[in-house]
């Protein structure tokens, strides 16, 4: 349907995982088999993660999904056709629409998805659905941060300035965010910068630290009211910054001003000391940034947190300043994009507000519909899985690139939900712990088959490109949608299959909203450019936005709003039956869910089981031996893996990666406690118990 992709010996492209966005160069063939190389590009200059090393593997994945499956009556999932495959879902999708209301129809995308996909996927259920069902795992990643850069600078990009200013700094506060494992190459840019780094583990990253702040796990807004509290107080603040750039200092202060540095050691643990001198390292810097990361934001008051922390940014007057800034560490290899076209609950492309009349009527425009037609704002990520299939909630849902059998909070609870589904439909390229329980699995195309964009951590938007043709009976996203769009009775045309034609639309549509893509094209982005966006189409042509807020914030009157916030508490607290904390992360040889790297030998090597990461004392007070296999308890479930004893944990702290799927899956017992400005779950902290298990009861 789309044209094939060129067959070259070579293409320049990027790796297909996180957010930094590694250049790297493919070479080879299916048959000789795939080579990566890293590029000169900036933000990985020459250097790649193990991670990007071997994502060629995933090309030759064993089980690569090849060809449609459809359960049959006996209850497997059986080979099929495409026509057989799409009729059924279409049949099915129009059957549950009439009888029950086009919200019983709902759809999940993904932060991995390209520009194009997110943005032909909310069309899609807009249009073809017509739902107001549809979110994306990006609410369990940065959507924290997202809501408080909005709300503090009038516009959310994660990095408001490219990675390569980081070399400038003299000193970088890092708040919940392990870089030297999630995204390594990044590390070389603060080689020369004194580190700051604030998280309860002592990582690889606080190990390159000058000063590592160790809190309990979902206490950082404290810590951050805290550290605001002592600039005010021993004058370190840019008065002259705050009264040309800002609004709100006072009442900001006003709450801070609660939180002296011997309350914040009494809630975080964090010596009042170590307090002072992380808050003049800062303020004594020429070159200061402040970057959060999911420890500080995947908690029930993430939004508030990062606020806190922006907060503490503009009192020192590096937003905007040229000389520092404020950032969060974006995650998915498309989590930036992926947030600004449409695939969110609540938004239309181009980061427009799905109930912004003027909004509605351009975008409706673009498509060629009564803006009346565009259903509203509809569920959060985890409230959208948490109503599949009770009343009122849909009976059908399609998942377009998230395992949220393994990945969201409460899995177990999640997985119920899901097979309540009248209908469940995943496109994939591997059979995820998700795909496993669908009733339609569409094998779909892999980064180096396709092409595409994606948008960096930086703003900046890249061209994904193929060095493969896809297998015999592989299609992409965007032809699965075109498919079913068709099916459903939409006309073909409203649903383009080639990646460029729908990047062209998406530029229109995306003209004159806060993410403004109009300036960009293929041509550009292939001729080299380094476009971040804001890139409106002007004449001559506009050379894209690498730096935002240097003259202005993006709010009406150029201003950025400080945020009143305070220190709530976690949702849940520790107790006698639970006296624990947990909090969960990553390891640097897994991606995600694990779906790819877990199908990788080098990395499945590395890495091949979850560790529930415990002090020495801790684990003897527990009755567990170092190796041996324990048991996680917490209000919601259990989970089981062996012990790792590290005598640098906080000895009331447990940590265990996610990326495992079973008994060993940390989202058995996560809490789905939802932040209730950004719909975040509370990842990061669940109280729990440890116990031992006999090796035989696993
Ligand atoms: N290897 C690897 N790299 C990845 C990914 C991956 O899965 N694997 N995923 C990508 C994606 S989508 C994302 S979002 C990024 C995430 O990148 P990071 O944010 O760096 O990753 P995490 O491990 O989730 O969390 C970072 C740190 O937060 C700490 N932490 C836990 N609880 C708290 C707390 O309460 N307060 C504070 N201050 N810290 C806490 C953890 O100990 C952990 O070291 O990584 C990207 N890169
Ligand atoms: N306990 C705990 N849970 C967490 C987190 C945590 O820190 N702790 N972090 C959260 C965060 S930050 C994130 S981002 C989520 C991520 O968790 P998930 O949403 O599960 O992300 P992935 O594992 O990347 O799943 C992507 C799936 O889609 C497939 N896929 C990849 N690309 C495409 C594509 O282009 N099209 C299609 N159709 N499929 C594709 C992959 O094979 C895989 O099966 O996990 C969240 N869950
Ligand atoms: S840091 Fe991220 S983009 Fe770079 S190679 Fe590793 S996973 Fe890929
Ligand atoms: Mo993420």
């Amino acid at each position: 349907m789309s044209e094939p992709p060129a067959r070259t010996p070579h293409v320049e492209t990027h790796c297909p995982y996180c957010a930094l966005q590694c250049g790297t160069r493919l070479s080879g063939d299916r048959d000789m088999g795939v080579t990566v190389r890293p590029a000169e590009f900036p933000t990985n200059r020459g250097r790649l993660c193990q991670k990007g090393w071997t994502a060629p593997d995933v090309l030759a994945a064993a089980d690569r999904l090849t060809v449609p499956l459809v359960r049959a009556p006996d209850g497997n999932l059986t080979e099929t056709t495409w026509d057989r495959a799409l009729d059924t879902v279409a049949g099915r999708l129009r059957e549950l629409r009439t009888r029950y209301g086009p919200d019983t129809v709902a759809a999940f995308g993904g932060g991995g998805l390209t520009n194009e996909k997110a943005y032909l996927l909310g069309k899609f259920a807009r249009l073809a659905l017509g739902t107001s069902q549809i979110d994306y795992n990006g609410r369990f990643c940065m959507a924290s941060a997202a809501a408080a850069g909005k709300a503090a600078f009038g516009v959310d990009r994660g990095l408001p300035f490219p990675v390569t200013d980081l070399a400038a700094a003299d000193t970088v506060l890092l708040a919940g965010a392990n870089v030297a494992e999630t995204m390594p190459p990044l590390m070389q840019h603060l080689d020369t910068a004194e580190l700051i780094v604030i998280d309860p583990r002592h990582t690889p990253t606080a190990q390159r630290a000058k000063l590592h702040l160790q809190p309990a796990p979902g206490t950082d807004l404290a810590l951050a009211l805290g550290l605001l509290h002592i600039t005010v107080v021993d004058g370190l603040t840019d008065a002259e910054y705050i009264r040309r750039r800002t609004h709100g200092f006072a009442s900001a202060v006003r709450q801070a001003m609660a939180w002296w540095p011997e309350r914040v050691e009494a809630v975080t643990g964090v010596p009042a000391s170590t307090q002072r001198a992380a808050a003049r390292m800062l303020a004594a810097a020429r070159n200061a940034y402040i970057l959060t990361g999911r420890g500080v934001e995947q908690n029930s008051q993430g939004t508030d947190t990062a606020a806190a922390f922006i907060n503490l940014a503009l009192a020192l007057g590096l937003p905007g300043s040229g000389h520092g800034g404020y950032g969060c560490l974006t995650g998915q290899g498309n989590g930036q994009g992926g947030r600004e076209h449409g695939q969110k609950a609540d938004q239309l492309p181009g980061y427009r507000s799905l109930t912004d009349p003027e909004a509605r009527a351009h975008v409706a425009g673009v498509w060629g519909v009564p803006p009346e037609s565009l259903p509203g704002p509809g569920r959060t990520a985890y409230e959208l899985l948490d109503s599949l299939g009770r009343d009122q909630g849909p009976r059908a849902l399609l998942i377009f690139g998230s395992n949220p059998v393994v990945s969201a909070p409460n899995a177990a609870h999640v997985a119920e939900r899901l097979a309540s589904l009248d209908l469940l439909v995943v496109a994939d390229f591997v059979p995820s712990e998700t795909a496993r329980t669908a009733d339609v699995v569409l094998p779909v195309t892999q980064w180096a088959e396709e092409e595409g964009t994606l948008t960096s951590l930086e703003g900046r938007v890249l061209r994904r490109r193929a060095l493969l043709t896809p297998p015999p009976h592989v299609r992409t996203d965007l032809e699965v949608l075109h498919g079913l769009a068709v099916r459903l009775g939409e006309p073909p045309h409203r649903y383009p299959t080639a990646p460029r034609d729908v990047f062209d639309e998406l530029r229109a549509a995306s003209r004159g909203g806060p993410a403004d893509y109009s300036g960009i094209n293929y041509r550009r982005l292939d001729a080299g450019e380094a476009l971040h966006w804001p890139c409106p189409a002007t004449e001559p042509a506009h050379p894209g936005t690498p730096r935002l807020f240097l003259e202005r914030f993006t709010h009406p009157d150029g201003r950025a709003r400080f945020a009143e916030v305070d220190h709530r508490g976690p949702a849940e607290a520790v107790s006698a039956a639970y006296p624990l904390h947990a909090t969960t992360g990553r390891v640097l040889a897994h991606y995600q869910s694990g779906a790819q790297t877990r199908r990788v030998a080098e990395l499945h090597g590395a890495a091949p089981e979850p560790l529930i990461s415990v002090h020495p004392d801790t684990a003897a007070r527990a009755g567990v031996a170092g190796r041996a296999l324990a048991r996680v308890t917490s209000a919601r479930g259990s989970m089981t893996a062996r012990i790792q004893l590290d005598p640098t944990m906080r000895p009331d702290t447990l940590f265990i990666p996610f990326h495992f799927p079973g008994d060993g899956s940390a989202n058995l017992f996560t809490n789905p406690a939802l932040d209730p400005r950004s719909g975040m779950p509370e990842f990061k902290l669940s109280a729990v118990r440890l116990e031992p298990l006999p090796e035989a009861t696993p």
